[in-house]
């Protein structure tokens, strides 16, 4: 589960890694039938405000933020003090027209870090057909490029937002996952996906780690869990650990902690989409 030296380099030139084997298919397969389970339970899918923060709802996905598969790999970019910040679910059902924009998302969660980092987790085969991610190699090295708020409703963002120069498609990587297989990238590499046109569902799940030293410097309060090592900063309030998929007390900080991102996210946009 851990990185080459190779890839280490790869990550710091070109600002991602990927495939990298963390689950076993079958271990995936069960994650995906709990979060499936949950849906059918709600008549289908998760409620907008249930894909964001969602370790405080779902215990095994504050196990798996916890797990040393995902972390080794983290650690040896970040180092060993990780917070995990938030954790989102990316579902694009088959047929579905949702795209993600190109963006960075260091331009809007108002980290003070540029050593954040995303680990993106395939529950079903994200492939090129099926709408994975692609990335503009380099950009982390870059300025934050100029975003435009467009408000597409098949755009997953929040607001739509798009770079609107610096990037060219025919530069891009995709980065086709299999189930259980996650990649990593840096907050500031510019990233997207299209829409799904395979014949399954297309669901991954977005955990950011982050290192204690982070400060949150748009939001007047924010929350995060320690995952790994020790927090002698305290800049984020640590969330509680479910003791079952939705406990009563990890619903109700999750509210204000999903909340508190939203914050974050929405801060001087023209209109809430309320997508998270
Ligand atoms: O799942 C996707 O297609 C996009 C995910 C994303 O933008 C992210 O994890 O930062």
């Amino acid at each position: 589960m851990t990185l080459s030296m190779e890839q280490i380099e790869q990550f710091k030139r070109d600002g991602y890694v990927y495939p990298i084997k963390a689950l076993d298919r079958d271990e995936a397969g069960v994650l995906r039938g709990q979060l499936e389970a949950r849906e059918a339970e709600q008549g289908g899918q998760l409620e907008p405000g249930q894909r964001s923060k969602s370790h405080l709802l779902f215990k095994w996905l504050d196990d798996l933020i916890r797990d040393h598969r995902i972390l080794d790999p983290v650690a040896q970019l970040i180092g060993p003090d990780i917070l995990c910040w938030n954790t989102i679910f990316w579902i694009k059902d088959i047929g579905s027209e949702s795209f993600v924009s190109w963006h960075q998302d260091t331009r809007y969660w108002g980290l003070s870090s540029d050593q954040v980092v995303t680990a993106w987790l395939a529950l079903s085969p994200a492939s090129i057909e099926s709408g994975c991610m692609r990335v503009m190699p380099g950009t982390h090295r870059g300025e934050v490029l100029h975003h435009e708020d467009r408000y597409d409703q098949a755009n997953m963002l929040t607001r739509g937002q798009e770079i609107t120069e610096g990037v060219d498609d025919k530069q891009a990587v995709y980065m086709p996952l299999q189930v259980g297989e996650m990649s990593i990238h840096n907050y500031r590499l510019a990233h997207a996906s299209g829409p799904n046109r395979a014949a399954d569902r297309r669901i991954g799940i977005s955990m950011h780690f982050m290192p204690t030293d982070t400060q949150q410097i748009v939001g007047s309060w924010d929350s995060a869990a320690l995952v790994c090592g020790t927090d002698v900063h305290g800049n984020f309030t640590p969330t509680p650990i479910p003791a079952a998929d939705f406990d009563s007390k990890a619903v109700a900080f999750h509210a204000r902690a999903a909340a508190a991102v939203r914050d974050v996210l929405y801060v001087d946009a023209a209109v809430n989409t309320q997508k998270l």
